[in-house]
């Protein structure tokens, strides 16, 4: 029988749920052949790169945990997707961080123009909440308390605040508590309200909702430590992005503050801690400690 804390079944779990992720953003993205055709086509170009989607899988895993079932998750999950991959393609513009690689090919500026791709980010941030529109609420949760929760992820206190915090830092001295607030809203409140979605599609308790926001917290800064470590470790091929990009762009970063093994050696006790934050649910924890174990030793 399929067991998610089998090892060998939790691969092709992790391989299953990408593929239902796919398969439900292509169900929800105006087609290429739609006018306006540039428009749609850059929307595609960026969003079916090859991104790990671990903001969905872990938005359907945690909603399969609670209830059995991945489906009533579907939109928020691809809602979280497009808002995450808007958030690249404005992060990789000149204005920004000026890269030029991206999941594994040129990023859409280079290949659209600049006009395309912030254009392409603004319809991705849109159609989140279009598709998030189409979700059914719970006797515990109705649709525009997650709504809510959804933009203020994106907004002003988190992604969009984390993204303005990470460039002011850029080549100033900054300490190991300004890092944290930064990550906090730049990386781990995505990750948060992927778990916290998942959770309420669920209909969890709120106990199960409370544990898994700390999980969820304690998992997005390990998940940024272990980025900022693999930026100065892997190589462009390997992460399908331009490597060493933080050091040259005078980033602030774990490894620069703390150097690499403190960053290891942090990354891990993070997730440790978001480990620990899942105590209470026994047995049932198996496919969150294994997406945690996942993210924190994944090389890519
Ligand atoms: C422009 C509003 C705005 C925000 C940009 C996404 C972002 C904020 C900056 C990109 C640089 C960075 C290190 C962000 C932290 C989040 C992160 C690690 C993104 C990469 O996520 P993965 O590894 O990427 O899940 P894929 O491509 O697999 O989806």
């Amino acid at each position: 029988m399929f067991s998610l804390s089998n090892p060998s079944d939790w691969e092709g779990y992790l391989r299953s749920q990408k593929e239902v992720v796919e398969k439900a953003l292509d169900e929800r993205i105006p087609r290429a052949d739609r006018q306006p055709k540039r428009l749609h086509e850059a929307i595609r170009y960026s969003l079916f790169a090859g991104g790990k989607r671990l903001r969905p899988i872990l938005c359907l895993t945690t909603c399969q945990t609670l209830c059995g079932h991945w489906e009533p998750a579907i939109p928020w999950a691809c809602a979280i997707e497009c808002i995450h991959t808007y958030s690249l393609i404005h992060d990789d513009l000149p204005c920004m961080d000026n890269d030029d690689w991206r999941r594994g090919r040129p990023t859409l500026h280079r290949v659209f123009g600049e006009a395309i791709a912030i254009l392409a980010g603004d319809a991705l941030q849109a159609l989140a909440f279009e598709i998030a529109s189409s979700a059914k609420g719970t006797p515990r949760y109705p649709v525009p308390l997650l709504l809510g929760e959804l933009a203020r992820a994106a907004g002003s206190r988190a992604l969009v605040g984390g993204q303005v915090g990470d460039l002011e830092s850029e080549g100033k001295e900054v300490s190991l508590t300004q890092l944290r607030l930064i990550h906090r809203r730049k990386t781990a409140a995505l990750i948060v309200v992927s778990v916290r979605l998942g959770a309420m599609a669920a209909d969890a308790e709120t106990w199960e909702l409370k544990q898994l926001t700390r999980f969820a917290r304690f998992l997005g800064v390990a998940f940024q430590i272990r980025d900022d470590v693999l930026d100065v470790t892997q190589t462009q091929e390997k992460l399908g992005k331009t490597a060493g990009k933080d050091l040259q762009s005078q980033k602030a970063t774990y490894p620069r503050i703390v150097g690499l093994a403190e960053a290891n050696r942090l990354a891990a006790l993070y997730t440790h801690r978001a480990l620990e934050a899942l105590r209470p649910f026994g047995e049932r924890a198996s496919p969150w400690i294994q997406l945690a174990h996942h993210l924190l030793e994944r090389d890519r």
